[in-house]
């Protein structure tokens, strides 16, 4: 109750803020997108913790409407140089109304050359006939939809058999089981090879080390994003040059 009421201020006053993680094409470890993770600076608890909460008490596509708006506002093109594109998180009542494809339309607009993807996370697909609708509309305005936590829930697969979507990003759960067991290297290779027939992107999350990204890679992935490549942080915080590894 004291967070509700804490987080309801917080949603009124605007307190929350982006940090930015590099996505990098393990060819070459070069940038090519970045998501967009909320921070809440004046309080010591993360996402994890409050968005859940603002998901129960239905704040959620206020704070969505705030981050649009945050991204919009960090100018990201002026730090981050080349043709990135700017990933977003959704939460389920998001993908439930079309006035999210509205908002998603008029960031992408703002963005001018920087392309715009969403992230979903299978509880936001828990009702196709609802969400079906709000995401083809997301897409038919040229913005990416990418299944997020790929590989951990139960249902996703039949998500990939009901809608059309553009990528899916596997879950940090499996890459750090990469370097120690063969069943999650045969796993990621296939997700790979699947993803590749559906004509789906993949792209590796929670990459911390460099074997890890060797396993990727030589499993076949191209998109990683971790620790190893960058950790989440405030645009001017942001890198403003990151060194190719070699
Ligand atoms: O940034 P961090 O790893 O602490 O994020 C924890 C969780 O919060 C992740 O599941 C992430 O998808 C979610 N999350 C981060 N930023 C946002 C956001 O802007 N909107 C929503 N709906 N979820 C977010
Ligand atoms: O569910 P989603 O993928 O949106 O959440 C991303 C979360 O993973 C964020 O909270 C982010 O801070 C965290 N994260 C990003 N890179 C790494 C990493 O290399 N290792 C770990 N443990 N967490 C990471
Ligand atoms: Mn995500
Ligand atoms: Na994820």
């Amino acid at each position: 109750p004291v967070l509700e009421a804490t987080l309801r201020h917080a949603v009124a006053q605007g307190e929350f803020r982006l940090a930015y993680q590099p996505i990098v094409d393990l060819r070459n470890h070069r940038t090519v997108g970045v998501e967009a993770l909320i921070r809440w600076p004046r309080a010591p608890i993360g996402p994890d913790v409050f968005i859940p909460t603002a998901e129960r008490i239905g704040l959620i596509r206020d704070i969505t409407r705030q981050v649009c708006l945050l991204a919009a506002r960090d100018r990201i093109t002026q730090r981050i140089p080349g043709s990135i594109r700017l990933s977003i998180n959704l939460s389920a009542a998001d993908a439930e109304t079309m006035e999210t494809a509205a908002l998603l339309s008029d960031l992408s607009l703002t963005l001018g050359d920087t392309a715009l993807s969403v992230e979903l996370t299978e509880r936001c697909l828990l009702s196709p006939e609802r969400c079906g609708p709000v995401i083809r509309a997301i897409r038919a305005r040229g913005i990416q939809v990418h299944l997020d936590d790929f590989g951990t829930g139960y249902a996703n697969l039949q998500s990939l058999v009901e809608l059309a979507l553009d990528g899916i990003k596997i879950d940090h759960r499996l890459t750090r089981c990469i370097d120690d067991s063969r069943a999650a290297r045969e796993i990621v290779r296939h997700l790979g090879r699947m993803a590749g027939a559906l004509g789906l992107s993949v792209t590796a999350e929670g990459v911390e080390t460099e074997a890890q990204a060797r396993w990727l890679s030589v499993l076949g992935i191209r998109r990683a994003q971790g620790w190893l490549f960058g950790r989440p942080c405030f645009i001017e915080d942001y890198p403003a040059a990151r060194p190719l590894a070699q």
